[in-house]
């Protein structure tokens, strides 16, 4: 791959993966596709920034003769919180929105499509506890309904035209460079920000919660690991479960006041209560181990102690 375009990179994902991407084939290299919004300091002053639009196909294509793009990175997405108050939106942005990226790349002859799935793609039948590679897919969320959908087209792309379509089910991902938007694995990360900043926080899930969750630089290492794995090793392509801890979100709650004594929790569960309830609690990603040495690095307590301490400078310097 020579230049790659990552779609979505204001987002949670898409801003960091854009940047650690730079570093390894070069700032010119790598082109930060935002939508209208304003995207940050860190992404226009480290490589070109143009305006995209996953749906917007003339857009995308000057884009790809501009920069003579070889590889599409997909993180244009609406998450699942936003997909249940509006699903033609999740349906247009994640299927449209999809479908035209593969079909420019197929037009393009593009060398890789990276398009991110989820634990999304599971649902209340599937087996909770070390849920399979391959296993019940029948959610019961748009956003869902979506990611599986994604995941059968990228391996149709494969299967029907010969290309390098890859994915992996991403679990909740914690953050503290942008903030994620719209889905229901958010409460993981807004819980360490209003511990930080009020030493309280009200969770719209209940305590018991336990969801499949990953550090940022555990979800970089696999997007980035998985983009430079053997083509011919792999096994599966736009699905590989991939996991590193899963906790409730009372284990966040005690491993927090390890440094937050004081920091106190309460519950209103809202409509993301079932959402959460009918995704796994931990996932099965040896699949991943074994075609491309898949290996976390990320426990929940070495992860408090990395969102605290950079949230915390954030909070000193008045950024937040
Ligand atoms: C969401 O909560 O919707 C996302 C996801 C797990 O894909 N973070």
């Amino acid at each position: 791959m020579k230049n790659i375009l990552v779609v979505g990179s204001a987002g949670q994902i898409g801003s960091e993966l854009t940047l650690a991407l730079r570093d390894i084939y070069g700032g010119d290299h790598v082109i930060a596709g935002v939508r209208k919004t304003k995207p940050s300091e860190k992404l226009t002053s480290t490589g070109p920034c143009e305006v995209v639009d996953a749906l917007e196909t003339d857009a995308l294509i000057n884009v790809v003769k501009k920069y003579k793009i070889d590889a599409i990175i997909n993180m244009a997405a609406i998450l699942s919180g936003t997909g249940e108050k509006n699903p033609m939106l999740a349906w247009d942005v994640n299927m449209n929105g999809l479908i035209n990226i593969l079909e420019i790349a197929r037009e393009f002859n593009m060398k890789q499509v990276l398009v991110p799935s989820s634990i999304a793609v599971f649902g209340p039948t599937t087996p909770v506890d070390n849920t399979p590679q391959e296993t019940i897919l029948k959610p019961t969320t748009i956003y869902g309904v979506t990611k599986v959908a994604g995941e059968l087209l990228g391996d149709y792309y494969v299967k029907r035209y010969g290309m390098d379509v890859r994915g992996l089910r991403y679990p909740g991902i914690i953050s503290h460079e942008t903030l994620p938007g719209g889905g229901t694995t958010d409460y993981a990360v807004a819980i360490y920000y209003e511990a930080v900043k009020n030493k309280k926080y009200t969770c719209f899930v209940n305590e018991n919660t336990r969801l499949p969750m990953m550090y940022m630089p555990d979800c970089l290492k696999a997007t980035i690991d998985l983009m430079q794995a053997d083509f011919d090793k792999l096994n599966f392509h736009s699905d590989y479960n991939v996991g590193a801890m899963d906790f409730t979100v009372a284990d966040m709650a005690e491993s927090i006041r390890k440094h937050i004594p004081e920091f106190e929790i309460n519950y209103e569960p809202d409509f993301r209560q079932a959402i959460a309830d009918s995704w796994p609690n931990s996932v099965d990603d040896s699949a991943a181990r074994e075609d491309w040495g898949w290996k976390p690095e990320f426990d929940l307590d070495a992860m408090t102690a990395d969102m605290l301490k950079a949230i915390g400078e954030k909070h000193a310097k008045g950024l937040i």
